[in-house]
């Protein structure tokens, strides 16, 4: 059901190329998506009309999604959903709220100042899946640090739904209403980040879109970044396992299943010192699967080339191969799992010992669940505040602070061949360069 790598004896130098790992193609789809980004730019609002017809089957009269909509949704959702979205609300909240950075002012010399303020982006665009995938938990990932961050104009878009009338999930739009979330499209696809990046009669244009997406919005993002704003692309969900002769077959196998549900192409890998727990966690693998819903999804990311069991003869070997993976999520089943966990370098987050499993960071851990994937947590953090925050320098020098910069700046410049640029320094100082004194 799931293959083996054997790396005992010694790691491969090329680790990260031999490691399993979905391939998604996203270039190619770049010229699929281009001629619809471009429509949607020229035709607005009536390009993604007949978008959404071709591609979710369903003809919608406006993209706006109507206020009243979005208030039934919210009266007519199960009360212990919307407990528990709440909840997962409060958690968020509370750990994104501490992300805020404080601006910093650094005195470089007397007279001369750097602050870096902080400021939220002025508009963004929030994508939410729709389809197979239906998340409310990621309206709440998406909104909260938006939010927190201050980010005054705030829309989410998720895919029109033909069962509901051409409305986005009732769940996703609830989930708004308790977010206090207004603006709200029935748009999904490249046509959704068009949507933002471009701006129709019916949606203002956003500074920035995120959310992770199917392939089409993967390469959207790809295609219109720079023109908009985007936080990474996101790919197939991905566990890693990193777990020694302590950890418990049934935890193993039921986590790497949890994540394997999303998707056929999500990858689950357990990377093990423990040759008798690969063999445990190999035997329980069938049973679980069997008992649960999505049962032939999961077997295909099981079985597929991004999924595997691999065999190391030590923790930090184990450390090394999970370190070159950088898995989206991480987690770690070993004895002192505090203590491995603080050593990892990679990994978008890090899930640590037996009760601290991916699924409580989907919905409830008050972690972000929108985080890197394909290897980029080698670069790239999750979803956080900082997201959509920019650090702006306010450079602030008096007379006499530029005038002992000047010799400096001159030089530099003359060296650069940019004489104008020191010229605009004389030009403060009678087309002199004053004398630097030594401080
Ligand atoms: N594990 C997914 C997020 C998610 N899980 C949403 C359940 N719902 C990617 O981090
Ligand atoms: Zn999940």
């Amino acid at each position: 059901m799931i293959s083996r790598i054997d790396m005992r004896g010694s790691l491969p130098a090329n680790l990260r190329d031999v490691l399993p790992r979905a391939e998604l193609d996203v270039e190619a789809a770049l010229e699929k998506v281009r001629p619809i980004c471009d429509d949607v730019r020229h035709r607005g609002v009536a390009a993604v009309r007949e978008l959404t017809a071709r591609f979710d089957g369903v003809e919608i009269a406006t993209t706006r999604v109507p206020a009243e909509a979005i208030e039934r949704s919210l009266a007519e959702l199960d009360p212990r959903v919307r407990a528990a979205l709440e909840e997962s609300i409060r958690r968020t909240r509370l750990v994104h709220r501490d992300q805020r950075r404080a601006d910093v002012t650094t005195q470089v010399v007397p007279g001369g100042t750097v602050t870096e303020r902080w400021v939220p982006v002025d508009r963004v665009g929030l994508y939410v899946p729709g389809g197979r995938a239906v998340y409310p938990s990621s309206v709440v990932m998406n909104v909260v640090p938006a939010q927190e961050a201050g980010v005054p104009s705030l829309a989410v878009t998720s895919p029109a739904q033909k069962e509901f009338g051409g409305l986005p999930h009732p769940t996703i739009l609830a989930a708004c209403a308790l977010l206090g979330v207004d603006e709200v499209y029935n748009v999904g696809g490249a046509q959704a980040v068009a949507m933002f990046a471009y701006g129709t009669e019916e949606c203002a244009p956003a500074t920035m879109v995120t959310g992770p997406g199917n392939i089409w919005v993967a390469a959207a993002k790809r295609l219109l970044k720079g023109r908009i704003g985007i936080d990474s692309e996101a790919g197939p969900t991905e566990i890693a396992i990193l777990a020694d002769d302590t950890a418990d077959p049934v935890h193993v196998a039921a986590d790497l299943i949890s994540q394997a549900e999303h998707d056929t192409i999500a990858a689950a890998v357990l990377v093990t010192t423990s040759p008798e727990l690969a063999e445990a966690v190999e035997k329980e693998l069938p049973g679980q699967v069997s008992a649960t819903r999505h049962s032939a999804r999961i077997t295909e990311a099981l079985a597929g080339r991004q999924s595997g069991v691999v065999l190391v003869d030590s923790l930090d070997d184990g450390l090394k191969v999970v370190d070159a993976y950088a898995a989206e999520h991480l987690e770690i089943h070993t004895a002192d799992a505090a203590a491995v966990a603080a050593r990892v370098r990679n990994a978008g987050a890090i899930f640590v010992g037996t009760y601290a499993p991916v699924s409580l960071g989907d919905y409830l851990a008050g972690s972000n669940h929108v985080l890197p994937t394909g290897g980029c947590a080698c670069h790239s953090g999750g979803l956080s505040v900082q997201s959509f925050l920019r650090g702006i320098h306010v450079v602030d020098y008096s007379r006499d602070a530029l005038a002992r910069a000047a010799a400096h700046v001159t030089v530099l410049a003359d060296a650069e061949d940019l004489p104008a640029h020191g010229a605009a320094i004389r030009a403060r100082f009678d087309w002199r360069v004053p004398q630097t004194e030594t401080d």
